[in-house]
């Protein structure tokens, strides 16, 4: 039918189901622009083309595709919602070049949060600095590109973080940045913790009360850190505070298929056992020392204020059918 998102869409949803695409930053940039080519496509054919009641049915249709894809990253549903609640026009090329106008704006404040953001957290690491980290965040990278930028020299620990081992990909990076790196396996990270000076992670989403939901594994690092006496900052750009959890809604945490764990053949010679991947946990505020924002740094507790300021109350679906 017409209201069937067009391909791009569909390829967009299918390589952010399988990781192709993933990181929640990355996630909601490629949802704005999956919601551009929507727009586009359906300008231009079929009953969308002429209709604009059609149209806006198709760009939701597309939301609601997107927004099925992964559940835990609340940067996805605020990506769709910032276009959508853009898309105006009593005609359909008024409703298209809002769409993709509003798509554009919401990738260059992306890039540009990412940028103010790793200015602050630079600020946190000084010149000398061992830094961990965990799974791989763009927003994380940023603070220790941006302090290396400043001058400052920074080495490197980096959690291979299992299952999916994200931690190479942080691990090139930072090796592009010039920055030496040392991997470690997941469970080495507490002997490792007594060479860091700081912990940097992510976040896919962040609640109202502070608590930061990010790879799992983060909560354990965050406990460890603090029994070491090591500061942990969570670097995240303000689309990663989740609006729902002001009116007391919880955060869902992706489970993931057993056979990114446990291959096949080796599940079988095991024989009956239960397998389960979560692929996120919650770290309760006390544990994390700083937010680190595109607005400054903020204590976790104090997070909400932000929140609101920024999301108000509610949290709309203009996807919804
Ligand atoms: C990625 C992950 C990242 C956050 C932040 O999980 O937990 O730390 O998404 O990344 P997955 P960014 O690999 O399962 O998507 O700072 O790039 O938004």
């Amino acid at each position: 039918t017409d209201t069937e998102p067009a391909a791009p869409v569909r390829e967009t949803a299918e390589s952010i189901a399988t990781m192709e695409i993933r990181g929640a930053a990355t996630i909601a940039a490629a949802a704005a622009e999956a919601l551009a080519e929507q727009a586009e496509a359906a300008a231009a054919s079929g009953e969308t083309a002429s209709d604009p009641t059609a149209f806006r049915a198709s760009m939701r249709a597309a939301g609601r595709t997107l927004r099925e894809t992964r559940p835990t990253a609340v940067s996805l549903p605020n990506a769709l919602r910032y276009v959508l609640q853009r898309m105006e026009g009593e005609t359909v090329d008024e409703l298209r070049r809002s769409v993709i106008g509003a798509s554009d704006a919401f990738v260059r404040q992306l890039d540009r949060a990412q940028e103010d953001l790793g200015q602050v957290g630079a600020n946190r690491l000084a010149d000398g600095d061992t830094v961990m980290t965990h799974c791989h965040s763009t927003d994380a990278l940023a603070c220790i590109e941006a302090a290396v930028d400043q001058g400052k020299s920074i080495s490197a620990v980096v959690k291979e973080t299992r299952p999916r081992q994200q931690g190479h990909i942080t691990a090139e990076q930072l090796r592009d940045a010039g920055v030496p790196v040392t991997l470690i396996v997941d469970s080495a990270a507490r002997r490792y913790l007594d060479e860091v000076d700081h912990v940097v992670v992510g976040a896919d989403s962040i609640a109202a009360d502070g608590g930061v939901i990010n790879k799992i594994g983060t909560s354990g690092l965050a406990v460890n850190a603090r029994e070491r006496g090591v500061p942990i900052m969570t670097a995240a750009q303000t689309i990663k505070l989740h609006p729902e959890t002001l009116t007391g809604h919880t955060i869902e945490i992706e489970m993931r298929d057993e056979s990114e764990v446990v291959d096949p053949e080796a599940r079988e010679e095991i024989g009956e056992i239960d397998v389960e991947n979560p692929a996120f946990d919650v770290t309760p505020p006390r544990y994390m020392d700083a937010i680190v924002t595109e607005h400054g740094q903020f204590p976790p507790e104090s997070i909400v204020t932000l929140m609101r300021e920024l999301f108000g109350e509610g949290a709309e679906e203009p996807w919804a059918e």
